[in-house]
């Protein structure tokens, strides 16, 4: 019943939400620190659910605070969904979501919350990569074990394991297949536009850094860097704004993801600049959701190079290992592909003395992802 009521609140808020435009706000999504918060700002479902109090007359669940990022991309959503589906009730848990909405001292706010409230385990997806020691030690001090997921945190180890990608391979290996297409194509000068996630977050970090690396090995010129904030409104508004200060200079656009590709892409038809695999200008993106694929299916996209959300099942096992009394890992890493909408730059790439194929996005890779 409780559950059907919670469905019922989420579609309704769904409904409003398309009513005013599809766009969720930072009101109706807010920086609700604690789950009691949330409910009041009816901020989601699972929130909504799972009062602390039910998480202690439910007696044996596992109660699990989630402090999430926020809701800025697909990406996002995939994540959130993980989560949602495995820290479920009927799988034996109590699941305390925070959606942070990019805020990090919101984020802080919220884990201070679950400490309160007494949480079993806290689950961070760090926003920025700094700043997390002082709160971390109070979840040690509380004897609550903190698993970190997806962007790291850089300043701290007082966290059980992180679940991830490793950003700066997926930046290198941006590079690496750029080099080879660009030679395949007989393109010998690059002139690359960068539109950066949010500043600060590691994801963001180690992408601009491997892209970088490989830029500087070849001799690219890198124009701009600007920060995108991981959506499509930011990567739109990017892309405008290089439009007009590089017309004609540019021959690659790299988007940190598939959100701010999607704005890159408007801002392009608007300024009549042609891009993908007919088009004057190469354009990249990371994360690869299916929206996205779809994308480099239909040549619009020439390459993505994918950073997996689904790391909610990882997480379990390592709760499972922490209730069995045993060690879990301290980092565990995502595995990831690379599409490409050509299969003209040779069969895969090599990062770091690892070789990755090249996946050719066809109807059939489409059909077989799962987010
Ligand atoms: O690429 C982006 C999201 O942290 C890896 O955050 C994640 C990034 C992802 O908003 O779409």
């Amino acid at each position: 019943m409780k559950k059907l009521f919670s469905l019922l609140l989420a579609s309704a808020l769904a409904l409003s939400l398309g009513a005013c435009g599809g766009s969720t706000t930072s009101e109706s999504t807010g920086s609700a620190a604690t789950s009691e918060a949330a409910t009041s700002e009816a901020a989601t479902s699972e929130a909504a659910e799972s009062t602390p109090a039910e998480g202690e007359a439910s007696g044996d669940l596992i109660t699990v605070g989630f402090a999430q990022v926020g809701h800025e991309s697909d990406w996002r959503t995939a994540s959130t969904k993980s989560a949602q589906d495995i820290f479920s009730e009927a799988n034996g848990y109590n699941l305390l979501f925070n959606d942070a909405d990019n805020d990090s001292a919101a984020q802080l706010e919220a884990v201070r919350g679950f400490i309160q409230q007494g949480v079993d385990y806290i689950i961070i997806d760090p926003i920025v990569a700094t700043g997390w020691d002082t709160v971390l030690t109070e979840c040690e001090d509380a004897g609550i074990p903190v698993i970190v997921i997806d962007r790291t945190i850089d300043d701290s180890d007082k966290y059980v394991s992180w679940v991830g990608s490793n950003f700066k391979d997926e930046g290198l290996a941006c590079g690496e297949w750029l080099k080879a297409y660009a030679d395949a194509k007989g393109i010998t000068e690059i002139n690359a536009l960068v539109i950066e996630g949010s500043t600060g977050a590691s994801a963001t970090i180690g992408r601009t850094e491997g892209f970088k690396e490989v830029a500087d090995k070849y001799g690219w010129n890198i124009l701009d860097s600007q920060s995108g904030d991981f959506t499509e409104a930011g990567g739109q508004e990017v892309m405008e704004s290089f439009c007009q200060s590089y017309a004609g200079q540019f021959n690659v656009v790299i988007c940190q993801n598939d959100n701010e590709a999607f704005g890159a892409m408007t801002a392009m038809d608007t300024a009549g600049v042609t891009y993908g695999v007919d088009g004057d200008v190469i354009i990249v993106s990371f994360d690869a959701n299916k929206p996205a694929l779809q994308e480099v299916m239909e040549g619009n996209l020439n390459a993505n190079f994918e950073c997996n959300p689904m790391a909610a099942p990882f997480v379990e096992e390592i709760i499972q290992q922490l209730e069995a009394g045993e060690t879990p890992e301290k980092e565990i890493y995502m595995e990831e592909s690379w599409f490409v909408a050509e299969d003209i730059a040779g069969e895969s790439i090599t990062v770091n003395g690892v070789e990755q194929p090249l996946v050719v996005v066809t109807q059939e890779v489409l059909d077989a992802r799962p987010y």
